[in-house]
């Protein structure tokens, strides 16, 4: 088990079951971070992402070999199912470095991750000290049995090591994503920029939501880099990648309206020309100034993300949402005032949530649509993950709850698995986004339908029968929903 070698593994799972999951591809920056100070220390670190590989467990198993610990990352959903395979194929190719597995999933579960066979430790929470540490030790052919911010099974009994003091994150060295293999290809066409990555500068929610893991594993604390720290990174990319678009992968950026606009100065000042876009919570931007919006935009901000979930106060107030419809309906506002988009995220199919609550949802996205301009809201079915209020809900209702790692690998987080969310409910709701969508097309749905005369003809044609259908909100006799999906099925037989 234990090896003299100063190389480490670390890999990241593929996110997805069938055809790719996104339409882009992000750098995966959780194993990225992880890796930070063990380049800084010297450490000969292979970073591999399952997504982009043609054969990752190849690879994996080619750079296992003489490796002193292989590190796999994972959040709930198809991450567990292949990372689990990658650490099976580890052991069958009877190599013995031990596997510690880190991310959202196991710190939320890290007992039951850990006394699953093929994981020898998980690191739970912030990683990068914790994964020093470990490297350490594991190089040096020593046991890793007493370092903070570790669980570990073993002779059947699991250990939880006390809680490492989460660091400061200016004190981590800038993600390497010179070390990806192929940092290019992680560069995307897109909204913000036709090349354009991901990136993170802060950790944490100070938000309370009942159904996310940020309150679970960073205790509702949220740290950021500063801005300098944020304007260096932002120079280093653009400088070695030509990047010109940043997808901020933060769980929230606008906490600190002074630090928002002092990155936003700074940009300006440092003639980095960038778009970008990140998440917002709705009633931050209720609250900001006009200066703000302004140096905002014209540093490059191209949207607002705004998870508003429901339109309903029932539901918001159950989930601890803290917002109100009114603070979704304000934010549109401000935000289109100063010609920002805003891109809400709405979800349906909460456990107990009743018609006439999604009802009020569909009042507010159609509402958010007029405000705006367009449907560019996304919708998305309840997802149960583990560990919060709502989960608890959802498994009284008759949610499976998994009991160990391998049954987490085939639990679905998407709505096909949840007793109460039937096929022709998500058909009903898609439906009835489907009529936002063509009832108040976007830039993106009128350049689609651009590209041909016959696309441009079914959108002229469905526009006009889905403003109707929204104008006296009739959605019986779905002809054009029909004539979409055979549309579609000839596009794509089988
Ligand atoms: C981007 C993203 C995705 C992308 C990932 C693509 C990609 N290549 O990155 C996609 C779109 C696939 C995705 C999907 C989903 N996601 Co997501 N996603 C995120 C997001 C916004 C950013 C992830 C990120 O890059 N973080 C930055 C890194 C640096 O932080 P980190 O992951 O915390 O890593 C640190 C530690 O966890 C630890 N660590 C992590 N890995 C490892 C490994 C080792 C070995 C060690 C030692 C340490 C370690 O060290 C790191 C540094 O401190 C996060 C929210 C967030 N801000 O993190 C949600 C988040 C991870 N997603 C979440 C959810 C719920 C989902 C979905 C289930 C949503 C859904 N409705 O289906 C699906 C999962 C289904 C699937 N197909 O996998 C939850 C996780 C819940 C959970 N229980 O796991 C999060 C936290 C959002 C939230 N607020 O609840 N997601
Ligand atoms: S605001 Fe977003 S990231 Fe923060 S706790 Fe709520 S859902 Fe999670």
């Amino acid at each position: 088990m234990i090896s003299a070698s100063k190389k480490i593994v670390l890999f990241y799972p593929r996110n997805h079951f069938g055809v790719q999951y996104h339409p882009w591809t992000w750098a995966p920056l959780p194993i990225l971070a992880a890796s930070a100070p063990l380049f800084a220390e010297g450490y000969d670190v292979a970073l591999i992402d399952a997504n982009v590989e043609l054969q990752p467990l190849k690879l994996l198993l080619e750079e296992c070999r003489g490796a002193a610990l292989l590190g796999i990352s994972c959040m709930t959903g198809p991450q567990i199912h292949f990372g689990l395979e990658a650490a099976r194929a580890v052991r069958a190719a009877g190599l013995k470095l031990p596997v510690v597995w880190g991310g959202y999933h196991p710190s939320i579960l890290p007992e039951q991750t850990s006394q699953n066979r093929f994981v020898d430790a998980v690191v739970r929470g912030q990683g990068e000290l914790t994964m020093l540490e470990l490297a350490g030790k594991v190089s040096q052919g020593e046991d890793f049995a007493d370092i903070d911010g570790v669980t570990f099974t073993r002779g059947g009994e699991t250990v939880s090591n006390p809680d490492r003091p989460v660091a400061d994150i200016n004190e981590f060295p800038r993600l390497p994503y010179e070390k990806l293999r192929n940092p290019r290809q992680y560069l995307n066409n897109m909204h913000v920029g036709s090349r354009a990555i991901n990136y993170v500068s802060s950790q944490g929610c100070p938000a309370r939501c009942q159904f996310c893991a940020e309150p679970l594993v960073y205790g509702r604390a949220w740290r950021a880099y500063k801005p300098d720290r944020v304007l260096a990174d932002l120079e280093f990319l653009k400088s070695s990648l030509d990047v010109n678009g940043i997808m901020y992968f933060d769980s929230t950026y606008f906490v600190k309206e002074q630090r928002a606009r002092e990155i936003s100065v700074g940009m300006v000042e440092r003639g980095l020309k960038l778009g970008w876009a990140a998440n917002a919570r709705a009633p931050q931007l209720g609250k900001f100034s006009g200066d703000t919006f302004d140096i905002l935009k014209e540093s490059g901000l191209w949207a607002f993300l705004v998870g508003a979930e429901s339109g309903s106060e029932s539901q918001l107030e159950a989930m601890h949402k803290d917002i109100s419809p009114e603070d979704i309906l304000t934010a549109a506002r401000v935000a289109s005032r100063h010609d920002i988009k805003i891109t809400y995220s709405f979800i349906v199919g909460f456990p107990g949530e009743a018609e006439a609550e999604i009802e009020e949802t569909w009042r507010v996205m159609e509402e958010v649509s007029k405000i705006v301009g367009e449907y560019n809201s996304q919708l998305h079915f309840y997802a149960p993950t583990p560990g919060n209020a709502l989960y608890d809900k959802a498994a009284r209702l008759g949610l499976k709850q998994p009991q160990s790692l391998e049954e987490w690998a085939s639990f679905s987080t998407v709505a096909g698995s949840l007793p109460w969310m039937s096929k022709s409910f998500q058909n009903r709701q898609r439906q009835r986004e489907f009529y936002l969508v063509y009832g108040y097309p976007s830039e993106w749905v009128r350049r689609r339908a651009s590209r041909s005369l016959m696309r441009h003809a079914y959108v002229a044609a469905a526009s006009v029968i889905s403003s109707a259908r929204c104008r006296r909100q009739f959605w019986g006799l779905p002809l054009d929903w029909w004539l979409l999906k055979g549309m579609r099925s000839a596009a794509n037989p089988g």
